[in-house]
C-alpha cells in the first residue's frame, strides 16, 4: 500500500491527497509532526527534511508537484495527459505558479499565521516581497481563467490542483483575492469539489 507523509497542515501534503483521491487510489499515511522532519531516519527519506514524500512500495519520491505527476501517470490519467504539447502547456502553468507563487503564499501564510506562535520575528519584508509577487503574477493566471475554464485547458488538469493548494491559505492570510473574478469563480469551483471536501471535512 502507497503510504503518504503528511501533516494536515501542509498544503504541499494536501495537493498530493487531493491528486489520490481525484485517482481514486488507496494510500495510508503517517503523520509527521513539524519537529520530526529532520531527524536522522527521516532524513533518510527527504534529505531537506520536508514533507510531503510518499513510499509507494518501497519506491520513496518527494516533491509535492513529481509526486503528483508520478501518480497520474502510474495510472494514466487526463489529468496530466500523454500528449507532449498538452502535458508541455500543464507544466508551464504548473512552473509559474510553483516558481513565483508558492513562496510567496507560503511565506505571507507563515508571517502572518505562524510566526507568532513560533516565536519567529514577524518579517514584514518577507510579507511585502510576497504581495509584490502576488500583484506581478496572479493577473497572469486571472486572465488565463478568463478565456479557459481551467487553467491549461478546459479541462481540470494538475495545474489547477497545484494552483489550488498554493491559494490554499490565500483567505484566512487576508490575501485579497476580490480583484481577480476569474481566479475567485474557478477557486470557488473547486473548493466545492468531491476532492477538496474529503480532505477538508
Ligand atoms: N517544494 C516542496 C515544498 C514542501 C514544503 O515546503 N513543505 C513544508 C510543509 S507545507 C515543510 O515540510 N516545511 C518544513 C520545513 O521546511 O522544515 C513540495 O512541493 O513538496
Amino acid at each position: 500500500m502507497l503510504i503518504l507523509y503528511r501533516n494536515k497542515i501542509s498544503n504541499h501534503t494536501n495537493k498530493v491527497e487531493y491528486v489520490l483521491k481525484l485517482l481514486g487510489l488507496d494510500y495510508e499515511y503517517k503523520k509527521m509532526d513539524f519537529k520530526d522532519l529532520k531527524s536522522r531516519d527521516y532524513l533518510k527519506l527527504h534529505p531537506a527534511g520536508k514533507i510531503p514524500v510518499i513510499d509507494d512500495e518501497g519506491f520513496i519520491l518527494f516533491e509535492s508537484n513529481a509526486i503528483s505527476k508520478y501518480l497520474c501517470n502510474k495510472v494514466e490519467s487526463e489529468l496530466y495527459p500523454a500528449n507532449l504539447q498538452e502535458r508541455a502547456i500543464i507544466d508551464q502553468w504548473i512552473d509559474i505558479a510553483s516558481i513565483h507563487l508558492d513562496n510567496a503564499t507560503s511565506d505571507i501564510a507563515f508571517y502572518r499565521l505562524l510566526a507568532k506562535s513560533m516565536n519567529v520575528e514577524i518579517s514584514e519584508n518577507a510579507i511585502n516581497e510576497g504581495l509584490k509577487a502576488l500583484d506581478r503574477f496572479l493577473p497572469i493566471l486571472n486572465s488565463q481563467l478568463e478565456k479557459n475554464r481551467y487553467l491549461a485547458s478546459d479541462e481540470l488538469t494538475l495545474a489547477d490542483i497545484n494552483l489550488l493548494s498554493i491559494l490554499e491559505y490565500a483567505e484566512s492570510s487576508k490575501i485579497d483575492l476580490s480583484k481577480y473574478k476569474s481566479l475567485k469563480k474557478w477557486l470557488e469551483e473547486l473548493q466545492n469539489m468531491e476532492f477538496f471536501k474529503q480532505i477538508h471535512k
